[in-house]
């Protein structure tokens, strides 16, 4: 067990990647850039409504090749100047084989400049970003994968299909959160691991070593305004929680909703709960709000790394298979006997038994 305070993830990474002897050092080197990205963003959003007027005093914005204006203000968006310093700052590493992202419509490739490598990275690269204007927390959601042998023995460009891999697949995923700290919160396949920047070395360092979801809990988030649009399934669970010690569930529940999926998962992960996203008939075309890439994969590797389980009401979220990039999901996450018992009553009110 590590001594959590003293270990940075640098020293995680290298303890972990003892497990692969042979292993080349290129995946921890594309995590450190990862979270280099992270710390760039996590330092403009501490700007808040200052960023535009401080626009000098951002050096990562001319960095990234944003768009600065004669008075040195960035002008773009947040979420655009986020998107671009994850290009930039992965682009160049010779780790990577092609990069998506929510704010891209599609791959965008390493330029001819650089080497191609073996991974792919996928992200969002400011998730929940309606929060900036209250101060409340965003983050960033990432996940890498593999590139398919073809990709990484021609080093052609990657197109939207090379992408398409379940989330079981995922060799890494994470988030950082920037709240009252900024932290980064990682799987690489061996359990979950949270780091704490620390903002005098500008360092993460391990703070909440080997995270477990508790298997009960009596916490729940789900935007309850979308109530008269969900499915039966879904009412009922919410209802029998909202039924309290009186109810069929025989204790009371508390609620939560940050509407800032990071800080949620993350509260999920400190301390238990479970997170519902589902379908609902707004736009019953759309199979859910969230993106199965971008947020429901890599926060379900999360998840069931710390122990919990993540479903779309009916199968495992990591066993999905999915169709396009910005694919669409139902989420249902978090401590594991929630889940199971929101996913049985969606299987129950189809008809079948849950597994
Ligand atoms: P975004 O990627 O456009 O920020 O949207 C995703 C966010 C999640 O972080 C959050 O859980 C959800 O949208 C909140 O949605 P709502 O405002 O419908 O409650
Ligand atoms: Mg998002």
């Amino acid at each position: 067990m590590p001594l959590s305070g003293r270990w940075t993830l640098t020293r995680y990474l290298i303890e972990e990647r003892r497990r692969y002897p042979g292993a080349s050092g290129d995946f921890n080197a594309l995590i450190l850039d990862v979270a280099l990205a992270c710390k760039a963003i996590a330092r403009i959003v501490a700007f808040g409504p200052l960023a535009d007027a401080l626009g000098t005093a951002l050096p990562e914005a001319s960095a990234v090749g944003g768009e600065v204006n004669v008075q040195g203000e960035v002008q773009k968006p947040l979420d655009v100047l986020s998107n671009e310093i994850f290009v930039r700052m992965n682009e160049w590493n010779g780790h990577l084989a092609g990069m998506a992202s929510e704010e891209m419509a599609q791959p965008a490739q390493i330029p001819p400049s650089y080497q191609r490598g073996k991974y792919l990275l996928v992200f969002d690269p400011l998730d929940g970003s309606s929060n900036i204007d209250v101060n409340v927390s965003v983050g960033s959601i990432f996940s890498i994968l593999r590139a398919p042998e073809d990709v990484i023995a021609s080093g052609r460009d990657v197109t939207e299909s090379d992408f398409l891999q379940p989330g079981a697949t995922q060799m890494a995923a994470g988030y950082a959160i920037y709240g009252p700290t900024t932290m980064l919160v990682l799987s690489v396949g061996n359990g979950v691991a949270g780091f704490t920047l620390n903002p005098n070395l500008g360092e993460f360092v391990l703070s909440h070593p080997n995270i477990q979801i508790p298997a009960d809990t009596t916490e729940f988030a789900i935007n309850t305004s979308n109530s008269r649009f969900w499915e039966p399934p879904v009412k009922r669970y919410v209802d029998e929680c909202l039924a309290g010690k009186t109810g069929p569930r025989g204790k009371d529940f508390n609620m939560r909703w940050v509407a800032s999926m990071v800080a949620d998962v993350h509260r999920i992960l400190c301390r238990g709960g479970v997170f519902l996203y589902p379908w609902d008939a707004r736009e019953p075309d759309k199979p859910g709000k969230l993106r199965l890439m971008y947020e429901a994969n890599p926060m379900a590797f999360l998840i069931e790394q710390a122990g919990g389980a993540a479903t779309n009401g009916r199968q495992r979220i990591l066993d999905l298979m999915p169709a396009k990039l910005h694919e669409r999901v139902s989420v249902i996450l978090g401590s594991k006997n929630e889940v199971e018992r929101a996913t049985a009553y969606h299987l129950e009110a189809d008809g079948k038994t849950a597994s």
